[in-house]
């Protein structure tokens, strides 16, 4: 799956962070050194703070063939407790102090492994599980999402193809290294395909602009941010590529960089359940509002409500099914992993879409309200509802995603509580317990929730509150 860090020449700025920079040999023989610890393990976590130490650890789990959990550096510790109960890891690589509640799991340091290890004897087989994303649903605590290196590797190669990446791209991102997007395509992509990779730790405009690549990775909020700060935006006219996806570009802004920079952003399209499915190409047209063309090896249809596929005539609405070789081998259940529940071979998405007779896809929306996209991570309304019925003072609670100018949707909680309570009290109460970005950013306190005649919250009517 490492194609290039394990058979490339050595690249002596390989990774680098703005106060680090590692060769690819450096990399490798720190990975290997991890690997060589870890061999035989089930499953191990990883404390996924963006930096080196990080990525050595992830590597080193795929060269061991040994499936890594990435955990939020933020998650709270209902998040953090229920990640590595549920993923039943036998070890925690970290290099921060343990924090309360962890006491039953190992840990490893990931910098005290910092040394030369020896290639692991075999490589891990394609077929092999390689991460486990955690990911919400619409009800209850995050599943643990299982994607085997024949996916990864397959997704990449997708990408590589569509955006014509090699080894002579330089890629620039500041995105969390516990998802698809950070992780998946921005870190094990360079290391397969080649190249080098500047991780800027946080995607700020600033950094973004004073760092010299030639592929730049955003979510909408992070261009929108660079859209908003002229300077910083022209600086990328140097780029080769400016590619946006996890949530949808707004057109104002896909405009705005288009004319600070000189190019239109490529759009595409992914879950962590399916990896990037659909995209613009490097060498094609570049559409607002439109996230492309399904990648090499990808089939895509809508289907309506009574599961007819309907016809790609860029009007008829559906919700968008995906197949081929990047689908997910499952979600982590006790002890196995259960198979996701495929139509005809095809993953349901969820998302609402059209798809024109030219290919072009079209997110419309999604079909739940319960799934609320924030500064492109996705939170379960269930999620955040769970944790904010455990104050006490709260009785009832309803969350929702309202528009919101940066973030795109902002998580909103609509409270039924007992006593004196302030919403802040609520957001940092929730904020403990989850990873930051599933706090609700509004608490509205409300009498009652509207209901319907078989007592069910009537979600829609809660955004007219
Ligand atoms: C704020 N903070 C708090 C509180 N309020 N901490 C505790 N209690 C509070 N009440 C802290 C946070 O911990 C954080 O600290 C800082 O304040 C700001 O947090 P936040 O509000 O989340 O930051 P932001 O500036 O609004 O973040 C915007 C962002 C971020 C940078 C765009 O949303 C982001 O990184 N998004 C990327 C999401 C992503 O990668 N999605 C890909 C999913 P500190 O600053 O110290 O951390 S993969 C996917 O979707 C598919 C496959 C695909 O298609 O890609
Ligand atoms: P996640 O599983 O966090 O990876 O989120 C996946 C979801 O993000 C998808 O189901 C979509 O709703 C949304 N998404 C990802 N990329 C895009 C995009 N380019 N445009 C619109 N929505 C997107």
């Amino acid at each position: 799956m490492l194609t290039a860090l394990i058979t490339g020449d050595d690249l002596e700025d390989a990774v680098s962070t703005p106060g680090e920079t590692m060769s690819r040999h450096e990399l490798l023989g720190w990975a290997c050194a991890i690997a060589e610890r870890i061999a035989g393990a089930e499953r191990v976590a990883v404390d996924a703070k963006a930096g080196l130490p990080t990525i050595a650890a992830v590597t080193g789990a795929l060269l061991a063939g040994v499936p890594i959990v990435p955990i939020p550096p933020d998650a709270g510790e209902l998040e953090r407790a229920h990640i590595l109960r549920d993923s039943q890891a036998a070890l925690l690589l970290a290099d921060d102090a343990a924090r309360a509640g962890e006491s039953l799991v190992q840990r490893m340091g990931i910098s005290d492994q910092k040394q030369s290890g020896s290639m692991p004897p075999e490589l891990p087989e394609a077929k092999r599980p390689a991460l486990v994303l955690y990911t919400s649903g619409t009800t209850g605590p995050p599943k643990g999402v299982v994607i085997s290196h024949a996916a990864l590797a397959a997704g990449l190669d997708g990408l590589a193809e569509a955006w014509q990446w090699t080894a002579e791209d330089t890629l620039v991102h500041g995105l969390p290294l516990y998802h698809v997007h950070g992780l998946v395509l921005g870190v094990l992509g360079p290391l397969r395909l080649g190249g080098r990779l500047r991780h800027t730790i946080k995607p700020t405009p600033q950094l973004y602009g004073g760092t010299p690549g030639s592929m730049y990775f955003g979510v909408p909020t992070v261009w929108s941010r660079i859209a908003n700060a002229p300077e910083s935006a022209r600086a990328l006219r140097r780029a080769r590529l400016l590619v946006s996806g996890s949530a949808p570009l707004p057109a104002p802004v896909f405009s705005k960089i288009h004319e600070l920079s000189g190019q239109a952003p490529v759009e595409r399209y992914g879950m962590t359940e399916t990896l990037i499915t659909v995209s613009a190409r490097a060498d094609g047209e570049r559409r607002a509002g439109q996230v492309g063309l399904p990648l090499s090896g990808v089939r895509t249809r809508l289907v309506d409500e009574s599961a007819n596929v309907l016809p790609h005539d860029g009007e008829s609405i559906g919700t968008l099914q995906v197949a081929g070789p990047t689908l997910l081998d499952g979600y982590l259940r006790g002890d196995g992993i259960e198979a996701p529940e495929l139509v005809d071979g095809y993953f349901p998405t969820g998302d609402v879409a059209t798809v024109g007779p030219d290919g072009w896809h079209r997110i419309v929306g999604r079909a739940s309200t319960d799934l609320i996209k924030t500064g492109g991570y996705r939170v379960g309304a269930g999620e955040v509802e769970d944790a904010l019925l455990l104050h006490p003072a709260v009785r009832e609670a309803a969350v929702i995603g309202t528009p919101h100018a940066d973030l795109g949707e902002q998580v909103t909680a609509f409270v039924v509580a007992s006593g004196s309570l302030k919403p802040d009290e609520l957001i940092v109460f929730v904020a403990e317990r989850l990873a930051a970005h599933k706090r609700p950013r509004v608490v509205r306190l409300v009498d009652e929730l509207p209901r319907n005649g078989m007592g069910k919250v009537q979600k829609k009517l809660l955004s007219g509150f």
